[in-house]
């Protein structure tokens, strides 16, 4: 049985107060539950925060056996930003924005120091998802189609061949995209002429899509982040994609406000914006049901 605990970026203080909640106990060096385990969905870093305590907190639970995990984005870009490309630069390159990206997360653990090395070597060993038959983990979106690309890469644990990390940073090679898809989500153009302004005001023809809902068909009700845009009452393309399994599915990323609950019937995101003011680590306490319920989030309130 698990509990399934959302996107940390760096808040060890709020996952340190989550695990205790949740009734795991520090043994040795490792928190621990007597019958149950936790499932990280990845995004343990990047934000104001605590990186070095949340990658030791996570990391040894893994090794103990305590916990699973999955990579999120963050983790793939810092692996990418750590490895030179032969010409100059890093597979991620360290242009202004990537190097204010990553600046908090560096700041803590120099690059290249043995700090450094060391979380990114663990990075390397996290799974790109997890399959456990009564229930499956990724990071944004359980991608079918995107399966049959990546498994070429990938070791018997579902981790990405260090030598495979090029391809995946190569706009021009499918893996980047299958890797773009499972960890970063899926956005569709809009119809033609039509752009919406994203939160930071910039304009954008590109929308994320409600994936996960099966009455997500038309460009109406089927987009997120495109606040008051008013867009068509005309049906998605054919081929967008969407989530019909009745496996239960737990995916992180979505940066979610308000009451934690689940997406549909069989997905949930665990993500309710730690990093943000307001925000909470949100964990999903899971114990074998294939229809998710909203009574078992579980989180701290700041404000208690
Ligand atoms: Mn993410």
């Amino acid at each position: 049985m698990y509990d399934i605990i959302g996107d940390i970026h760096g808040r060890a203080d709020e996952l340190e107060s989550l695990l205790l909640k949740l009734g795991y106990e520090k043994h040795n060096s490792a928190y621990r539950h007597p019958e149950r385990k936790v499932i990280f969905v990845g995004d343990f870093i990047d934000g104001v925060g605590q990186h070095r305590k949340t990658v030791d907190i996570c990391r040894s639970m893994v090794e103990e056996k305590a916990a699973l995990a999955v990579m999120g984005n963050h983790e793939f870009n810092a692996i990418c930003y750590s490895i030179p490309d032969g010409s100059g630069d890093f597979l991620r390159p360290h242009n202004q924005k990537n190097i204010r990206d990553h600046s908090e997360f560096i700041a803590e653990l120099p690059f290249q120091s043995s700090v450094h090395q060391e979380a990114i070597n663990w990075f390397k060993t996290l799974p790109l998802f997890l399959d456990l038959g009564e229930l499956r983990i990724v990071h944004a979106v359980w991608h079918h189609p995107s399966f049959p690309v990546v498994v070429p890469y990938l070791d018997a644990n579902n981790c990405l061949a260090s030598d495979a990390y090029a391809q995946a940073s190569d706009k021009s090679h499918a893996l980047y995209y299958a890797i773009e898809y499972l960890l970063k989500g899926i956005e569709l153009e809009l119809p033609r002429g039509l752009s919406f302004k994203d939160k930071k005001g910039n304009p954008r023809t590109a929308a994320r899509i409600r994936w996960w809902d099966e009455q997500a068909t038309h460009w109406s009700n089927a987009t997120i982040g495109t606040g008051q845009a008013e867009l068509p009452n005309s049906p998605l393309p054919e081929q967008s994609y969407r989530y019909t399994d009745t496996v239960p599915l737990f995916v992180g990323h979505y940066w979610m406000r308000e009451q934690p609950r689940p997406l549909s019937d069989h997905v949930a995101c665990v993500d309710y914006s730690v990093a943000r003011p307001g925000g909470r680590l949100v964990a999903y306490r899971w114990s074998g049901e294939q229809k998710l319920i909203q009574d078992n989030f579980i989180w701290i309130d700041r404000n208690q």
